[in-house]
């Protein structure tokens, strides 16, 4: 059904129907796409803020990107109907619109491009679809050729449909200067501010094609007729209708008739699709990309701008499909979120910080910029707001909207890998101001922050939630203003340890002391008032009731804080050995570890709308990756938890077996935001994939590879090695980029009671390199433990 091929660098999936919504996405910094193996496509471009030139042939809404989106007959694609002159038979290339079972199909995920090898009628046809680095379009090329062993009358119909684009305006039409179809449109509003913010909008979307075609449609409902998609009309003429679109839904098909003689290979057809401002705009994309040496030139461009996310680590394991995805996968969707934000211009303040963290492994100055940009918003009270703002004029939106408490505790989490990675201690010295116009180092910011954490707790020392913490549906704990988050609490005393021993490294030992003891404070709060005999409480709602305990039937027990208390140092040996069993047995399942269970099945109103959303989808109990994934950064950070960690990380991807992709519907190229929950309740849809490919999860799942499997943390002067393998494996062999020198490791288990590092033939004093001088190799031979 599927398989890695080339040395992991692609996945290929031999059915489109096992796994329909099993997609690929391709990204850069104006633009994404994701597009399934069907030929249904999601694509979206910044002009800044995030738009369409493909839109669904009705009235969208617009929304931030949601996960399991449905796929439906007239959805946004880019597909190629083949009709044999002679039969009159039809069928479409990937599968859909006509969905004729095909006799072979390969859907082809590269790092960089996406392909497809479709056969049936004895007639292959190919299709690879790849971005420019810089600009927005998308860049097609079809092949046709004949398998059959006889002469063959053909033609070949690309359909890349452009949907409803505006209810104010929209028309298409051929453009034969340009030779391709031209549909425009307004973008529809109705303030006459609007009118200037939106004056330079790319309202055009075109379908430019390389070889003239011998007819074209641009008028959805000319192309259909009676015949609908699956039999369109138009396509049993013998050429189309030549027919524009006038406040009609526009589209774009032509058509090329082309003879072959046995097992000719046809010519390669190249498309460009896209938005633009104007004719000109369109003309110069023609020119600049529309030709084969062109699209060569940018498949090298852009497969070398995705091999700059390489990341830092290399590693060669007894599970192969983990090799590839941690050597090839994990670190290109870490790069995706590092480098484009999830094309937002207000990402969420943790998401920002977070997925900057991950690009500590791939490129530390892009994460220290973001620490810059972050903090320079930090509002006059020491509290961070709930968006980054990166683009002049944006604003916050959508969820940025609902205050969240959590903001200021993924300052000094996040800060502590950048040190890690880089031991760049200057960044603290740097003066920041505000638009508030106060001025500060980052080290006062920091400081700033963590004071406010410590103000904004309850008499009883438990922060206050307000409409939501890391949790975002979680908006009504608070609402009136007296909730507090048990999570929130930990997750406070965990980042006020690291900045306390940030301050400890510069000197200052009397904050040191301060934040520890208010570390100390808010674990003491925690354990007094949330303990509930064998695991955490995941808050007290405003009016005094506590949740995720024992006797709730629904939301009992909730993972985030258990991981945190593991994390803060709350949890005593006597609670994580009481805790850790209760974890393993309500919240473990085949496809990996709830967010909490069990779901909740109706509102509760004093919890908010989480418990409102589908029982085990997303936050109401699904296998919530980002949650599932610092638990075991938590588990790695506690040691001897090998076996837990390597279960629950193998979890995090579908497959290797058939059952469980089928399950999850998913190719083991990104990890998702969270596979279905509710194991208990409902099977037949646990475990099934999101398919959204923005998630936290992935910063911390590279760094839980990178400092827990194989266990090589930075510091501020070198290099601890701590393995953390699964007792199955003997051995494993790892190549690390680190300040700028490269470590070769091979290690396996001995004779030896603690780790063992040889360096040129010497056993090191500890298993710790320090001096480490940049381009240098440092092959170490690592013992570990039996
Ligand atoms: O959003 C994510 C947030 O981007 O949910 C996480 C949170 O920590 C991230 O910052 C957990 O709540 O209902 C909602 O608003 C949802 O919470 C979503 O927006 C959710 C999406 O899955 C986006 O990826």
């Amino acid at each position: 059904m599927l398989r890695p091929a080339q040395n992991g660098e692609r996945y290929e999936l031999y059915s489109p129907t096992a796994m329909p919504k099993a997609g690929g996405f391709l990204w850069n910094q104006k633009m994404m796409i994701q597009i399934t193996c069907r030929g249904f496509a999601t694509a979206q471009f910044m002009q800044p803020e995030p738009a369409k030139y493909a839109h669904a042939p009705n009235l969208e809404a617009k929304t931030f990107m949601q996960p399991e989106q449905n796929y439906y007959a007239h959805h946004p694609g880019r597909f190629v109907y083949i009709k044999d002159e002679e039969t009159g038979q039809l069928f479409s290339a990937p599968y859909e619109p006509v969905r004729a079972p095909v006799d072979r199909f390969v859907f082809s995920v590269g790092k960089s491009d996406v392909s497809w090898v479709v056969e049936h009628l004895g007639v292959r046809v190919e299709m690879t679809l790849l971005l420019p680095t810089h600009d927005v379009a998308e860049l097609w090329s079809i092949k046709v050729t004949n398998l059959s062993n006889r002469p063959r009358k053909l033609s070949v119909y690309p359909y890349f449909p452009m949907g409803y684009m505006s209810w104010m305006n929209q028309s298409a039409e051929w453009n034969p200067d340009l030779v391709g179809v031209v549909a425009s449109s307004v973008t529809p509003y109705q303030k006459a501010t609007e009118y200037f913010k939106n004056k330079y909008l790319k309202d055009k979307t075109y379908f430019l094609c390389e070889t003239p075609p011998a007819s074209w449609e641009a008028n959805q409902q000319a192309f259909e007729g009676e015949g609908g998609l699956h039999d369109p009309t138009s396509l049993q003429n013998p050429v189309l209708s030549g027919c524009d679109a006038r406040y009609e839904t526009p589209t774009a098909v032509v058509q090329y008739r082309v003879n072959l003689q046995p097992s000719e290979a046809g010519r390669e057809y190249r498309f460009l699709f896209g938005p633009a401002y104007d004719e000109a705009e369109i003309r110069c994309m023609r020119d600049k990309y529309l030709s084969k040496e062109a699209f060569a030139q940018a498949a090298r461009d852009y497969a070398r701008y995705i091999e700059r996310g390489r990341g830092c680590l290399r590693i060669e394991t007894p599970d192969k499909d983990l090799d590839n995805f941690v050597n090839n996968w994990l670190p290109r969707q870490v790069y995706y979120h590092g480098d484009v934000n999830r094309l937002t211009t207000d990402p969420q303040t943790r998401n920002y910080l977070q997925d900057n963290m991950g690009m500590n492994f791939i490129n530390p100055e892009v994460a220290r910029r973001a620490f810059l940009t972050a903090i320079s918003q930090q509002e006059a009270t020491g509290a961070m707001p709930d968006g980054i703002l990166l683009t002049e004029g944006a604003e916050l939106k959508y969820i940025n909207q609902v205050p969240h408490t959590d903001h200021c505790v993924w300052l000094p989490v996040t800060l502590e890998l950048y040190l890690a990675e880089t031991a760049d201690y200057s960044l603290l010295k740097e003066k920041v101001c505000t638009a508030n116009g106060d001025s500060f180092t980052v080290f006062e910011r920091f400081s700033r922050a963590m004071d406010w954490l410590l103000k904004a707790r309850d008499y009883r020392g438990l922060s206050f939630i307000a409409q939501g913490d890391w949790c975002d549906p979680m908006n009504m704990v608070g609402y009136k203003g007296k909730g507090v988050s048990g999570w929130l609490t930990l997750a406070t005393a965990y980042a006020l340890n690291i900045w306390a021993s940030v301050c400890e490294h510069e000197g200052q030992s009397d904050l040191a002391a301060h934040y520890r003891s208010g570390a100390d404070e808010c674990n003491a709060a925690v354990n007094k008032h949330l303990w509930d005999g064998d695991w955490y409480a995941r808050g007290i709602t405003d009016d005094d009731v506590s949740f995720g305990i024992r006797q709730d039937k629904e939301g009992r027990i909730w993972l985030n804080p258990q991981t945190f208390s593991l994390l803060s140092g709350a949890a005593d040996e006597n609670k994580i050995a009481k805790m850790l069993p209760q974890v393993d047995s309500q919240l473990n399942t085949p496809y990996g570890i709830l967010m909490f269970a069990p779901p909740y099945t109706k509102m509760r109103e004093d919890v908010g709308r989480v418990t409102q959303k589908a029982i085990g989808s997303a936050e109401n109990g699904a296998v919530y990756n980002h949650a599932g994934v610092f638990y075991i950064y938590s588990l790695y950070t506690l040691g001897g938890q090998q076996d837990r960690t390597y279960t629950l990380l193998r979890q995090l991807l579908p497959g290797p077996s058939e059952a469980d992709y089928k399950q999850r519907g998913q190719l083991p190229v990104y990890i998702p935001n969270y596979y279905r929950g509710a194991w208990h309740q409902f099977p037949r849809t646990a475990g099934r994939s999101s398919q959204l490919f923005n998630t936290g999860t992935v910063s911390w799942a590279y760094r839980c590879f990178v400092e827990g499997l194989c266990g090589l943390r930075g510091d501020a002067e070198g290099l601890t090695i701590n393995p953390q393998l699964p007792s199955a494996w003997d051995a494993i062999k790892v190549t690390r980029l680190f300040r700028d020198a490269t470590f070769t490791l091979d290690i396996r288990r001995g004779d030896v009671d603690k780790v063992a590092v040889k360096h040129n033939g010497k056993v090191l004093p500890e298993a710790r390199i320090t001096n480490i001088k940049a381009g240098e190799t440092y092959q170490l031979s690592v013992l570990i433990p039996q």
